[in-house]
């Protein structure tokens, strides 16, 4: 269980970094840090936070890397039970220890801030992050891709995700070989494998990355029995 003291980052980041070992925390926080401090909190751009990802950076997971839009609930709700067979940006040290926390910094101050830090501007701390992070864990994409949409939306590619805008256009080929779309199809679902959106998705795909979609009504099925195979998950 996360456990979140949302006041205080620096605690919550060292404490969900510590269950990795193999990393120095102390390090981390010091290069995560001086992407925003003592920064105007709307002036972080993306790259501030290249120190702290070339700290850590990602590991290669063939067939296993996990990317999503629009599903993080359901995705992680999922994943969090078959580590075995995928793995999300969330559950890499840095994924780890930012998820879900608020941060920036203040002109003239060495300290972190939780409240009044502003998402409205393009280089705000938060969103920046999200955005370098994204686009290093898609980097090292590699074999069968899977992303998880969401049937839920009319636009499950949605061109202003991150997802879109940042990770799609990093798979290369022949290094990535396919991207599997899973389209989570709730009740009162609101579109499917058949959208319009998808067809934009298949063309933003580098030449030779095969693309295949399923719509899955039971995602649940799969992380509940640990005895179905990865493969036959859908
Ligand atoms: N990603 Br807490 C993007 N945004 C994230 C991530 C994350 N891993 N984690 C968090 N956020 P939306 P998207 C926050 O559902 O398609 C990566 C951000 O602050 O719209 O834009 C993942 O690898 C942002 O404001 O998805 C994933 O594959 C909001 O959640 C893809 O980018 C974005 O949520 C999802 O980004």
């Amino acid at each position: 269980v996360l456990q979140t003291n949302e006041s205080d980052p620096k605690s919550t980041f060292l404490s969900r970094c510590k269950k990795f070992n193999q990393y120095d925390c102390q390090r981390l926080w010091g290069a995560f840090e001086q992407a925003y401090v003592n920064k105007d909190p709307c002036n972080v751009p993306v790259q501030a936070y290249d120190p702290l990802i070339a700290a850590a950076p990602f590991k290669p997971q063939c067939n296993k890397m996990m990317f999503w839009s629009k599903t993080k609930v359901v995705v992680h709700g999922f994943t969090e039970k078959r580590k075995d067979c995928f793995v999300t940006l969330e559950d890499t040290v840095l994924g780890y220890a930012l998820n879900g926390l608020t941060w920036c910094g203040k002109k003239g101050s060495n300290g972190t801030f939780t409240t009044a830090c502003p998402r409205n501007c393009e280089n705000n701390p938060v969103d920046s992050f999200w955005i370098r992070a994204s686009a290093a864990y898609a980097d090292v994409a590699c074999g069968d891709v899977t992303a998880m949409l969401s049937g839920s939306t009319i636009t499950p590619f949605d061109p202003t995700s991150t997802f879109a805008k940042v990770e799609v256009t990093r798979f290369k080929a022949p290094k990535v070989r396919s991207l599997n779309v899973v389209m989570v199809i709730q009740k009162n679902a609101k579109s499917n494998c058949k959208n319009a959106s998808l067809q934009k998705l298949k063309k933003a795909l580098h030449t030779g990355i095969t693309y295949s979609c399923k719509d899955v009504s039971r995602i649940q099925e799969c992380g509940s029995k640990p005895q179905i195979a990865c493969k036959t998950c859908w």
